[in-house]
């Protein structure tokens, strides 16, 4: 059943993705430490609620989570946060 919603989310956030993530602004920037425009495992390890559901997270299982794995990872509800602006 999770992984049912997570494709869902996963194409409901695609589109969404880059807007999402400037909105949600949970320190993706803060997480990519070497501002490669992906949080590695290592990086991941900062944050235990990354780090903890980092299989999920990586998608595509390349080892690294980018904007878009990231802004969907929040997206459904990994972290309880105020709903965006743009949510209307
Ligand atoms: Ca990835």
């Amino acid at each position: 059943m999770k992984k049912r919603t997570l494709a869902t989310m996963i194409g409901m956030f695609s589109g969404l993705a880059l807007s999402t993530a400037l909105v949600a602004g949970t320190d993706f920037a803060t997480l990519d430490v070497n501002q490669d425009g992906s949080i590695s495992a290592e990086e991941a390890a900062a944050d235990p609620e990354i780090s903890k559901n980092w299989s999920s997270i990586d998608k595509d299982e390349n080892g690294m989570v980018d904007a878009a794995e990231f802004s969907a990872f929040e997206g459904m509800g990994g972290e309880t946060t105020e709903a965006p602006a743009e949510a209307k």
